[in-house]
């Protein structure tokens, strides 16, 4: 038994915020139906392709647990396909460009006739406004949700962050958005529309920065390095470096290896509670008594000098001496871990985070699994599909046409060749 068990999604989802959504709900337990073009499917099974005739990792690793069905949604017979899939499904989830999917001829006034408990999840770039109409990506929607502004150093240009807050941020969001609107339907009878703007994901996450839009106003903001280097605070939220984000000053410290290694740091915090136990281990027992040390306001001032001093102390140790000394003593470090170091991470795999998927085309390839876990609603894994891969499956068992059904949907076009899958 899982969570979602007997929900069914009409995956109109591509690329990646959508296809993150739907794969967290196929996690979830809900039998999702992954629309494709015929012949052609979604884009990214095709973009960095690492082994050629493969699907791509950008695919496989963002499409588990899903089946693909090839449906020209703009052929008669590939809208009466849909049209059933419609009526069949609690959840539709598309992120087309704006206006793409009343141009098929589903507006939700439509979609709400043919089947009204149905869910219309959509992700779009922005919002209602002046920008409703743009196609967005991952780094515009970073940039335009206040995240690039206030990521980077002071003294260089905005940065985009490895994480992708814009696509799978807002793909989270969304999914959220349709298991809040799967449960009012359990009390009011009726589907809705679901909207999770890519722009206002960002902003969502960057929250802290607008906190501290507002906090300017009463003056400097004194966490901040620049604060103890005297640099004055301009109009807007600051590129903050590596500067934490709440009240305890933290910092990226070197370690023993930087000069070779580019992922030989740890992250420190100098958390107030634990600050006398910091002093010990770098070997500063003075700055307990200190008045200059001794208190927090005292260090906000001094914060190139405390790091300095902890940063001697951090390059003789490994980032992982540096985890192992500081977590006995409450002393909160992270290491940088790299890639390299996350996919042989054996604790990661132990918990299902880290997987390894046998695909029939590209053999077996690691991935990210589910990274909510639920105590009642375990998640297996399971290969991306190839395209259309279980289009027959679909039109017979999902929507019960005939086989006479299924040969004269296929005589159509509407739902490409039929497929000989390879086993896996
Ligand atoms: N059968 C027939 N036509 C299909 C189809 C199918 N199964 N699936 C898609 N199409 C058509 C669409 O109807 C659309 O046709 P029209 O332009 O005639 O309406 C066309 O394919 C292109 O769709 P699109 O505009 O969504 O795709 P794109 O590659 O041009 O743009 C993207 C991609 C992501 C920029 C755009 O979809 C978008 O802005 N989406 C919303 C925001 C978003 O999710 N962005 C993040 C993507 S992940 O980085």
């Amino acid at each position: 038994m899982k969570a979602l068990d007997g929900i069914k999604v009409l995956d109109f989802t591509h690329v990646q915020s959508g296809p993150t959504c739907t794969q967290l709900l196929a996690w979830l337990g809900a039998d999702v139906f992954k629309v494709e073009r015929p012949g052609v499917g979604d884009a990214t099974r095709k973009q960095l392709v690492d082994k050629p005739g493969a699907d791509s990792l950008y695919f496989t690793m963002l499409n588990h647990n899903k089946r693909s069905i090839e449906i020209n949604s703009k052929n008669e017979t590939g809208k009466e396909v849909l049209t059933r899939l419609i009526e069949t499904c609690d959840v539709l989830v598309e992120n087309f460009a704006p206006g793409a999917l009343d141009r098929m001829g589903f507006s939700w006034e439509t979609i709400q006739k043919i089947n009204p408990r149905i869910i219309v999840a959509s992700v779009k770039g922005f919002g209602p406004g002046k920008y409703q109409d743009c196609k967005v990506y991952e780094n515009v929607a970073q940039c335009a949700g206040g995240s690039a502004s206030t990521t980077g150093f002071l003294d260089g240009p905005p940065l985009v962050t490895g994480a992708q807050i814009g696509d799978s941020g807002t793909g989270l969001h969304l999914a959220l958005g349709i298991v809040a609107a799967l449960y009012q339907r359990e009390r009011s009878g009726r589907g809705q529309k679901v909207l999770a703007p890519m722009q206002d994901g960002v902003i969502n996450l960057c929250r802290v920065k607008l906190r501290d839009q507002q906090r300017l106003e009463a003056g400097p903001l004194t966490e901040y390095s620049q604060f103890g280097e005297g640099i004055p605070f301009g109009e807007a939220t600051p590129r903050a470096g590596n500067d934490s984000g709440g009240g305890q000053p933290g910092r990226i410290l070197r370690c023993k290896g930087w000069e070779t290694d580019p992922n030989a740091y740890t992250y420190f915090i100098t958390q107030a509670a634990v600050w006398e136990k910091v002093c010990d281990v770098i070997g500063k027992p003075e700055w307990k008594t200190d008045p200059d040390f001794a208190t927090l306001k005292a260090r906000l001032p001094r914060l190139n000098q405390i790091f300095g001093a902890i940063e001697d102390w951090t390059m003789t140790k490994t980032k992982f001496e540096v985890m192992d000394i500081c977590n006995p003593l409450d002393i909160p470090v992270g290491p940088i871990l790299s890639m390299k170091e996350i996919a042989e991470d054996e604790g990661l795999r132990a918990t299902g985070t880290i997987v390894e998927v046998e695909h029939p085309e590209r053999g077996p390839y690691l991935s990210v699994g589910c990274p909510i876990k639920m105590s009642d609603s375990p998640v297996e894994v399971t290969r991306s599909p190839l395209l259309g891969e279980h289009t027959a499956q679909i039109l017979a068992e999902v929507l019960g046409y005939s086989p006479e059904e299924v040969d004269r949907v296929y005589r159509s076009g509407a739902v490409g060749e039929p497929k000989t899958v390879a086993a896996d």
